[in-house]
């Protein structure tokens, strides 16, 4: 659903209550999505629930077109809020490309692992096409999350706040799908706007890198949600899931899910 506001009250106490989870950076990995759902009982139908999907649906991942058609279905649901990622960005631009008789970068293509989502996009019914172009086209780059007290802005990489004109629409939009946060920075300081923002919550970097950052060492608990001060990381490395040739850390990734009104961490692999 679209919109740039969502509040929510704190879950009342017994039973599941009022539960928003945020989950990201799922790049193909359907069936450990669907288990993930079932795990943390998410209901889309449900007034109850709320479900924050931070962007990188495709590439890495096998599945990443069945994905992709997945959480469009689930994306009907006025509960489930879909924003944009770098991968998704790429996506769109390779199609918008396509239309005009061109082909993919080759930077999304190869060295973002679009080969597997691109090869399946051209397969699909022209009806199909358009429905996956009209969907990533409508994506928004940040969403504000009031859960009780508490503020947050949900993004891929880094905040955005909306229209600067032209070049600084392009500029801050880019930023907010590409940038890495540092584990230590307070990703508003350059905001001065009225809102208090408690933490901006993001995918795109696998959490081991703020693990490491802040520690110096990786441990076998690596790929589990970071909470820095200001923002939290909750992209556990699924995207390695089809990839048990990337090295030692094929073994520790998984898909996480957060859920804001306890702060309650959920894993599957
Ligand atoms: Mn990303």
């Amino acid at each position: 659903m679209r919109g740039m506001l969502h509040e929510r009250a704190l879950s009342p106490k017994g039973g599941k209550g009022l539960s928003t989870y945020v989950i990201s950076d799922i790049h193909g990995a359907l069936e450990p999505f669907q288990e993930l759902l079932s795990t943390i009982e998410f209901d889309a139908d449900s007034e109850k629930d709320e479900l924050y999907l931070l962007g990188d649906y495709a590439d890495w991942g096998k599945q990443s077109i069945e994905t992709l058609g997945y959480i469009m279905d689930l994306d009907q649901s006025p509960h489930v809020h879909c924003i944009m990622g770098n991968h998704d960005l790429m996506f769109l631009q390779a199609i918008e490309s396509y239309k005009l008789g061109a082909s993919p970068d080759m930077n999304w293509y190869g060295n973002n692992k679009g080969y597997t989502t691109w090869d399946n996009y051209l397969r699909l019914s022209e009806s199909n096409k358009e429905a996956i172009h009209d969907w990533l086209y409508s994506l928004d780059f940040a969403v504000d999350v009031r859960v009780g007290e508490k503020l947050y802005m949900a993004a891929h990489a880094y905040p955005y706040f909306g229209k600067r004109g032209k070049l600084g629409q392009i500029y801050t939009q880019s930023k907010a799908v590409w940038q890495r946060a540092r584990y230590d920075e307070d990703p508003f300081i350059h905001y001065h706007g009225r809102k208090k923002y408690d933490a901006l919550i993001i995918g795109h970097t696998p959490t081991a890198f703020y693990y490491y950052s802040r520690t110096g060492r990786i441990d076998d608990g690596a790929y589990r949600i970071f909470f820095g001060k200001k923002i939290i990381a909750i992209d556990c490395g699924a995207k390695l899931f089809d990839h048990p040739d990337m090295g030692p850390e094929y073994d520790k990734v998984r898909l996480g899910a957060l859920r804001l009104e306890d702060e309650k961490c959920f894993y599957v692999r």
